[in-house]
Formats: C-alpha cells, structure tokens, sequence
C-alpha cells in the first residue's frame, strides 16, 4: 500500500481515522513536519501557510488546488505537488455517470423502487432524456474535459461544443467546436463542468449563465461547488428553466444547499470522482514519487 510506502521511505504519521484534519491538527502538522499531505477538505489560507512553519512541501492528494493558497505556500517558501493525470478517467467516468443518471431520472426511478412504491411499468412513467445525438458543452478541455468528450461522442453519439481560456489544437472528436462560454451554454442540452475551481472561476456558472441555457438542458458538474452558484441552480430548476443537475460537488461541501436534495430532478453524489481503488493508488504513488524527488533535491514533477 501507498501507506506502508510511506513508512518505509520516511517516518510517516498517518491519520488511520479516514477523517478530515481538524484546523489545529492542521497547523501542528505544519508546524511539526517536512512534508504535509492535504487532500480537498484542508484549508489551507493564508493564515495556515504563515512564514516559518517546518513544512517544506505540501503534497496534495488529488489534482484540484482551489483549498490552497498557493501563493501564500510559495511565499512561505513551500512546493506544492499534486497529482493530474492519474484521475481522469475514473473523474469521467463519474460525470457521464452523472450524465445518464439525471438524463434518465435514474435517481428518481430507484428511490421509486426503493421505497416499495413502484406499482408497475407503464407506457408514460419516468420519460427521460435521449442521450444520442444531443450535444455535450465542456467547459475546460483539460484533461478530465477530454475524457468526459470523448465517453460523450465516441461511446453515446453526441457532438461536442467546448469553452477552453486557451486555444486546443487538436481534440481528436470529429465536429468538436472551441466557442466562446455564452455559444456554449446556448448550444448544450448536457452542460459538464472542467474547469478549476477557485476565485477565477467562482459562479461562472451564475444565474445569468443558467439563463443563456435551454430549459430542457442539464448540468453536470464534476469539478468544483464553487464554479455554481448553487442558490441560483436551485431556482432555475424549481422555475423550470432547467431540466435537471447531476452533482458530484458542491459549494460548502458536505452542507448542501437546503433545498437541493429536495428536488427531484437532480443527482447527487458524494465527491466520488476519484473514488476507485486504482485511481487512489495512483495518486498516492504519485505523492509519493513527487516527495522523493524533492527530497532527493529535484524539481518535483508536478509541481504547481
Ligand atoms: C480528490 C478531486 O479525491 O483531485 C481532485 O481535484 O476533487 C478528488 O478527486 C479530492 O480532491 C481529495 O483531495
């Protein structure tokens, strides 16, 4: 395992826990090691990341940053790591599930079942959305943003339109298009989110975006609860000017919005995209593999 690793190669304190840090657990493990592993739910601002603390290196278990200040690490002198990627496919493969599950009001259909209160197949029950042929919108052809387009078009026949800051050459996906973010949500019937969270992108996805996209699109978002403005994708689902929402992330994770679990067209899933026992592997590896090279006095491979 990652962990026996660990303890071989260095004198390793582990949380056997499987729980978040508390923020004083936090910041003696900042004060007190060489090398501190974060994952998502460690905060860690400014007032963390205070010159002077013993850590050197910051290996963040995962490939989203948006919790570190990163510039407050660098002033404070420490590297940050992290670990793209290893987690790409199983992050896609969370967001088509997302995909299929709100087109096919999957979730619906099993808490109908679930709660003894399926009475029989009929011709009108749970009509969904067809998938085929529609058209997926990808904000942040990254590498998750690719996988996630190449599952939609080449597994479920769907065109690909795709918002990007930079320019991508080549998608390899026949008809893929690069278009500005309003053409986007204007096109899309699947909208699925890539792109980093953090202050750059916090509401790009805004009550004014919800607006741009058609009533009978979806939203998927797999990246990070802040890019949403949840309170507004409450509204526009309950007045009707969305169709539904898969959600594998949320903005004050784990609190959701209160209203949300309470909507029927939605699906939600606990942060899992990265949630298989290969895909955890790896990405301890490669925490691992970028601690030896900066203790071996190299640039870490991912450093960020
Ligand atoms: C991680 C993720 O498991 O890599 C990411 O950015 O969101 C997840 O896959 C989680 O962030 C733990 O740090």
């Amino acid at each position: 395992t990652v962990e026996a690793i660990l303890s071989e190669r260095y004198d390793a304190v582990l949380n056997p826990d499987d729980r978040p840090l508390s923020a004083s657990e936090l910041r003696t493990a900042l004060e007190e090691a060489d090398a501190v592993l974060t994952t998502v739910t460690d905060r860690l601002d400014a007032d963390m990341l205070k010159p002077g603390i013993r850590a050197q290196i910051l290996g963040n278990f995962g490939v989203g940053i948006s919790h570190i200040d990163l510039a407050a690490a660098q002033a404070a002198g420490l590297a940050v790591v992290n670990t793209p990627g290893v987690l790409t496919d199983a992050t896609a493969d969370i967001g088509m599930t997302l995909l299929l599950m709100t087109a096919r009001r999957a979730s619906e259909g099993e808490a109908l079942v679930r709660a003894g209160k399926w009475t029989g197949w009929t011709p009108t029950q749970l009509i969904g959305s067809h998938v085929t042929g529609k058209t997926i919108g990808i904000v942040g052809m990254g590498r998750i943003g690719m996988a996630m387009a190449r599952r939609a078009h080449y597994g479920f026949g769907m065109d690909v339109v795709f918002h990007n800051r930079s320019k991508v050459a080549e998608t390899g996906i026949p008809g893929a298009r690069q278009l500005p973010l309003e053409e986007v949500l204007a096109e899309a019937d699947f909208l699925s989110l890539h792109c980093p969270g953090g202050a750059e992108n916090r509401h790009l996805i805004d009550a004014a975006a919800l607006a741009r996209m058609k009533p009978t699109a979806h939203l998927i978002n797999t990246a990070r609860g802040e890019v949403v403005d949840e309170a507004a994708l409450v509204a526009a689902l309950k007045a009707g000017k969305l169709a539904g929402a898969g959600l594998d992330v949320f903005e004050a994770e784990p609190t959701l919005h209160p209203e949300l679990a309470g909507l029927p067209m939605v699906s939600l899933l606990p942060h899992l995209g990265s949630a298989t026992d290969e895909t955890r592997h790896a990405m301890g590896m490669k925490v691992v593999d970028n601690l030896d090279a900066f203790f071996a006095g190299k640039t870490p491979p991912d450093l960020c």
